[in-house]
């Protein structure tokens, strides 16, 4: 952008930088914004939140330098909802088509949407998301064109560029998109993607377990056969464009790496969502056997590393002191997520879920109370915070911070919380709603879960699903674990909090 200057005399001056790397400049309070989101890593996956067991020096580096959180949480227990929620700034469960999006679904954020890349892109950030996506693609589930530019894409919802897995690591398509075109491809090899039916003549892993040479499901995943490894859905073609899953930290990274690199000179919005930890857990071979808990562990000494790669490529073009930096996680732990990569039998005394009860698909607390580090060297205190915060907050506290107004009707769940996400409010939100099997709201206090038909417990990822039939109210200060459920004895508690519940609905 160009701006003409008015000097005395007469004079025009033309300025070639921007305005906003100009304000930059000079104005200290706005800063670069990196939100790294991991995968399924749970509160006490990483060294700061007291876990012994794992060493996790980057990530704890980064939780020194800045405020750590005790009380936050992702919107949802599963990944979809989650993302959705936090770059739109609304609750997925206002909509139906936000459950775990297939890696051949559309998008599920509407270009009309406004995102919270939006909000930065009209404020002159420049702005990225880099890695895991899992939030759709193009219209509408299946009629994406994979061997062309896919569009709809992440530059009708605010991203200036893109390098993303179309979904998960266990979902097909297995291959990157830079820019909304499959990178890569070799137009004589054209990919097809299905997850309604099988391909002739494509080996599956439900009938070629001899295939799966690098891991074997231990549910699920027993469809198309990617690397010696089984995934969910079915493709073909498109060989010379597939992932290998050992680089896929390696290759996000750079380019995380590299769009700081490109976007030094302006303030910048990263959004770089790593695969780490989630299934299949395929780290490089320099992080095999080094945590000592399996591919689990290895993958969180990977995640440690990339973050420890952002924060070099920082320290190496100057940014450090003012770029706030969001770690956080998308949803709960989960040790089998449906391979068998002897997580459950190597974990030790290593404690995913910290001190709470539940996990990943949960609505106990250990589904969405993550971990949750903000490190602004420039503004941000070190420190500890106890304040009750949710991502759903994120948007309009990020929207408040670089000065940017949120345009009435968007983001409308989200709130400003700025100061509890700068560590100065120690208090946070008044509630927060969890979503898993159904919808829970705490109080910070008490945390009451809607009854719910669903399976208390699922035995394939041996989770505590915290579906019951019945209301069920815990008193969180005095029992963190959610073992005493005392909604009978506090009918007027759980009236309370249903009624604030329903009247969120009802909005
Ligand atoms: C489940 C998958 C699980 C994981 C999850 C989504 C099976 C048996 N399980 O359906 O492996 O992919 O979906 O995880 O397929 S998330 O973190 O992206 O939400
Ligand atoms: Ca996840």
């Amino acid at each position: 952008m160009k701006k003409t200057v008015a000097l005395g005399l007469g004079t025009t001056l033309l300025v070639s930088c921007s305005a906003n790397t100009q304000k930059q400049k000079e104005d200290k309070s706005l800063p670069n914004v990196i939100i790294i989101y991991a995968d399924d890593v749970g509160y006490g996956d990483l060294g700061f939140n007291g876990e012994k067991t794992i060493h996790t020096p980057n990530v704890d580096k980064l939780a020194d330098s800045g405020m750590r959180f005790t009380d936050a949480h992702a919107v949802a227990a599963t990944s979809t909802p989650s993302r959705y929620s936090l770059l739109t700034g609304q609750y997925a469960w206002r909509r139906k088509d936000t459950g775990i999006a297939t890696g051949d679904a559309g998008m599920i954020i509407r270009p009309e949407q406004t995102t919270m890349a939006d909000i930065f892109r009209d404020n002159g950030y420049a702005t990225g998301a880099i890695g895991k996506w899992h939030l759709g693609l193009g219209d509408t589930q299946g009629s994406q064109d994979w061997n062309g530019l896919i569009r709809p894409g992440l530059t009708d919802i605010g991203f200036d560029y893109s390098y993303i897995m179309a979904a998960t690591g266990d979902r097909v398509p297995c291959v990157f998109v830079e820019n909304q075109r499959i990178v890569n491809l070799d137009p004589n090899d054209p990919i097809e993607v299905s997850y309604k039916d099988s391909f002739p003549g494509e080996p599956l892993g439900r009938n070629h377990p001899e295939m799966l040479t690098v891991l074997k499901p231990s549910h699920g995943h027993d469809m198309a056969i990617v690397n010696g490894v089984s995934r969910i859905g079915y493709m073909k073609g498109g060989k010379q464009a597939l992932w290998v899953d050992e680089n896929i930290a390696d290759s996000i990274t750079t380019k995380a790496v590299q769009f700081i690199e490109n976007n030094q000179d302006k303030p910048f919005f990263l959004y770089f969502a790593t695969n780490d930890i989630h299934v299949p857990r395929v780290p490089h071979p320099r992080f095999v056997g080094k945590s000592g808990m399996g591919a689990r562990g290895d993958a969180i000494l990977e995640f440690d590393w990339s973050v420890g790669q952002v924060m070099e490529a920082l320290e190496k073009y100057g940014l450090t002191e003012n770029t706030l930096i969001i770690l956080s996680s998308d949803n709960g732990p989960v040790v089998d997520d449906g391979y068998q990569d002897q997580a459950v039998e190597l974990l030790g005394d290593h404690r995913p879920w910290g001190p709470f009860r539940g996990g990943k698909y949960s609505s106990f607390e250990a589904g969405t109370r993550v971990p949750f580090v903000v490190s602004w060297p420039a503004k941000v205190k070190q420190g500890v915070s106890d304040a009750l915060f949710s991502h759903i907050d994120i948007f309009a506290s990020l929207a408040k911070l670089i000065g940017k107004e949120v345009p009435a009707g968007v983001a409308p769940d989200s709130r400003d919380q700025l100061n509890a996400l700068l560590g100065v409010d120690k208090k946070g939100r008044d509630y927060i709603i969890e979503q898993a099997g159904s919808l829970a709201i705490s109080d910070k206090e008490w945390k009451y879960i809607t009854p719910s038909k669903g399976a208390a417990y699922s035995k394939w990822t041996n989770t505590e699903l915290g579906n019951d039939a019945e209301p069920q109210l815990y008193n969180l200060k005095e029992d963190i674990g959610e073992k005493n459920n005392l909604a009978a004895q506090f009918p007027e508690k759980v009236e309370q909090l249903k009624a604030l519940l329903e009247t969120e609905k009802s909005k």
